[in-house]
């Protein structure tokens, strides 16, 4: 993981850079987003910077989102901009990869070049950016915790052949673009943290799963309830606080002396929420924004 990075003005200044020598050298941007946080997981900026560029938006880990709220995104996805172009993905089992080239393909017919139709994939920390490019090329062919700044001589991946379609004259830059999320708000830091985009090393586990806790009770208590075997109408009138305690004790995570071990607790909680088990949670709706 390269959530190792501090977005500090300077290393935006050259990511952006980057990206920007990057983009004269492809016909189209796919921007990852983590399809739990829509809104929090884009680049504020990625408009400014593509201008023309095509562009399309890979809701990606669709599979730990609520299917409902996809669908609801993908049309306000596509509903943004003329030619607008989205597509909901599961970089673990390839759901949505044969879309993801068609809507490709149909790019490339029509920019009517002759040269290879060349793709940047570009996203957020953890966003599943890596798992995209070796889906497209059939091969762990990224390198893994590639660093922005690093990028020499630029190496170009064939796509599958029989994904593509006619011919194989699509090609995938080898590096993604590292984008930096947007921080203005603190509940955007809060999702990215919920989804694991931000390095747990500078979050408190036990601070951030109360946050989420905090926010499962209101919008999803049947889940919570489910996974924790906890009733539901009992937890809607718990604090955060007490609900982690219950859980604690339905799950043993007890220390000496009668401890409750929040720490442990907090971490299961935050780790059962990423990995999906909790459920398929949207944590931003399409009809929110
Ligand atoms: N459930 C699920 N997990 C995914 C999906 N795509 C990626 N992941 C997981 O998400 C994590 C991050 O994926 P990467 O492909 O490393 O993401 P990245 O954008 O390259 O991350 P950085 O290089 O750190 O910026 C990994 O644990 C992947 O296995 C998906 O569609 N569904
Ligand atoms: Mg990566």
């Amino acid at each position: 993981m390269t959530n190792d990075i501090n977005w500090y003005p300077g290393h935006m200044k050259k990511t952006k850079e980057l990206i920007q020598e990057n983009l004269k050298l492809v016909n189209v941007v796919v921007e990852v987003i983590d399809a739990r946080i829509p809104i929090s997981s884009r680049n504020p900026v990625l408009n400014e910077i593509l201008k023309d560029k095509p562009r399309v938006t890979a809701l990606n880990k669709s599979d730990l989102a609520d299917p409902k709220a996809n669908e609801g995104w993908l049309v306000k996805l596509k509903r943004e901009k003329k030619n607008a172009a989205a597509v909901a993905l599961n970089c673990m089992s390839g759901k949505g990869i044969k879309e993801l080239y068609d809507i490709l393909n149909k790019m490339r017919s029509e920019s009517k070049s002759k040269k290879p139709f060349r793709i940047m994939i570009a996203g957020v920390p953890n966003s599943g950016k890596s798992s995209l490019i070796n889906r497209m090329t059939g091969r762990k062919s990224t390198r893994t915790g590639n660093r922005p700044g690093v990028t020499k001589g630029k190496q170009w991946l064939n796509l599958k052949q029989q994904k593509t379609g006619s011919g194989a004259d699509m090609q995938v830059l080898d590096t993604p673009g590292i984008l930096w999320p947007k921080f203005e708000d603190p509940n955007i830091g809060k999702n990215l943290a919920f989804c694991g985009s931000i390095k747990d090393e500078i979050m408190d586990p036990q601070e951030l799963a109360l946050e989420l806790i905090a926010v499962l009770v209101i919008d999803h208590p049947d889940l919570l309830a489910g996974r924790y075997k906890l009733k539901e109408n009992e937890i809607e009138e718990s604090s955060p606080v007490s609900i982690m305690e219950a859980i604690a004790s339905k799950r043993g995570f007890i220390l000496p002396g009668q401890k409750i071990d929040y720490e442990r607790t907090g971490r299961t909680v935050l780790d059962e929420f990423r990995s999906g088990k909790i459920g398929r949670i949207t944590l931003e709706k399409p009809n929110e924004k």
